[in-house]
């Protein structure tokens, strides 16, 4: 990774940060309604992998205001549909949850858990079918990898040797249930090895993470078939706004804010890239003031227009292929 792309990586991830504390904010005063999960604590996989996995299409979970922003989406755009505004990234329609940006091969998260991990196969099919090689990803949570949909995609991407990345960010727990409780294991990597390669990673390393996805996408785009990447992180916030997450102890808070992924790419920067400390402070301004800038255009922006309310419901092209 070169100096520019470290840095890059974290403003992104200083902007993520701020971003998801304003949103906060925002939630508590009433502005955003609906669900809101935050990615405090993760922001080294959610970014450093949007930037190793540069070309081809992306599918999130819900928990993807930061990948979004990482992707290229404007933070504008991300507040605004948090704010339920017309000007939102899926035009005030989609919340939180279902940011989408097509013209940025993002398809978002999906309320359903592990919900987008069937759509990204069919993607994957897709793109080969179109001859379009850069590859297609799939980021979902512990907890998906305990569906039926899960085991049923990780069969059929390997049976016909799709380039499909499965990245599992594994911060080990679903809502308040710790993963070793609903499966026989902590790393569920495991449940993939049987159908194809994995790799298991560092999730608060930003530099790791980006090197395990952009080594994997080189090995799918050489058509081998899907590859699995696991990454450990560690969430700081609840599950959503309305969960305490009073089934973690205040030492298991701890260790995993002493692993803080922000702080480990500051350091990284001045001592692997020796960027100094007045940059770094540059970098931190740069993305709060874009940060106040979102909350700014979100607060001003209108709501959708009443008409808007059955719009995109239906296909008007689909009369002939739905049958
Ligand atoms: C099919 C389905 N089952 C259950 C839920 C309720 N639910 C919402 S989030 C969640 C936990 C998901 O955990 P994980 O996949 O590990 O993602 P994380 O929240 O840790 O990012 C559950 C069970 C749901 N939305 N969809
Ligand atoms: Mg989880």
């Amino acid at each position: 990774m070169n100096k520019l792309l470290a840095e890059e990586i974290y403003y992104l991830m200083e902007l993520g940060r701020r971003f998801e504390l304003a949103a906060k904010e925002h939630y508590m005063q009433g502005d955003i309604s609906g669900f809101l999960h935050l990615d405090i604590g993760q922001e080294a996989l959610s970014v450093a992998a949007m930037k190793a996995f540069e070309k081809g299409d992306v599918f999130s979970t819900y928990r993807e205001h930061v990948m979004a922003i990482a992707r290229g989406i404007d933070p504008k755009a991300v507040m605004a549909e948090l704010f339920g505004k017309v000007t939102g990234v899926s035009r005030g329609k989609g919340g939180s949850m279902h940011l989408f940006d097509p013209s940025h091969f993002f398809y978002g998260g999906d309320a359903i858990v592990g919900g987008r991990i069937p759509n990204a196969v069919g993607c994957a099919y897709a793109r080969r079918y179109q001859g379009i090689d850069d590859g297609v990803m799939v980021i979902f949570g512990d907890g998906a990898t305990n569906g039926g949909a899960f085991f049923e995609s990780l069969n059929i991407a390997s049976a016909w040797r799709l380039p499909l990345l499965f990245l599992c960010e594994n911060n080990r727990y679903a809502i308040g249930t710790e993963i070793t409780r609903v499966a026989p294991f902590l790393e569920q990597a495991k449940k993939a090895a049987p159908f194809m390669p994995t790799v298991e990673v560092d999730g608060m390393d930003a530099v790791a993470v980006y090197e395990a996805v952009r080594e994997a996408q080189q090995q799918i785009q050489r058509g081998h078939g899907p590859i699995f990447v696991e990454a450990f992180t560690c969430r700081y916030e609840g599950h959503s706004m309305s969960d305490a997450g009073s089934y973690r102890s205040p030492q298991e808070m701890q260790i995993c804010r002493s692993k803080d992924p922000i702080e480990r790419m500051k350091r990284e920067l001045a001592e692997r890239y020796g960027v100094d400390e007045a940059y770094i402070e540059t970098l931190q301004k740069r993305a709060q003031n874009a940060v106040d800038e979102a909350v700014a255009f979100a607060a001003e922006s209108p709501e959708p227009p009443l008409e808007e309310l059955y719009a995109d419901l239906f296909c008007k092209e689909c009369a002939n292929v739905v049958s």
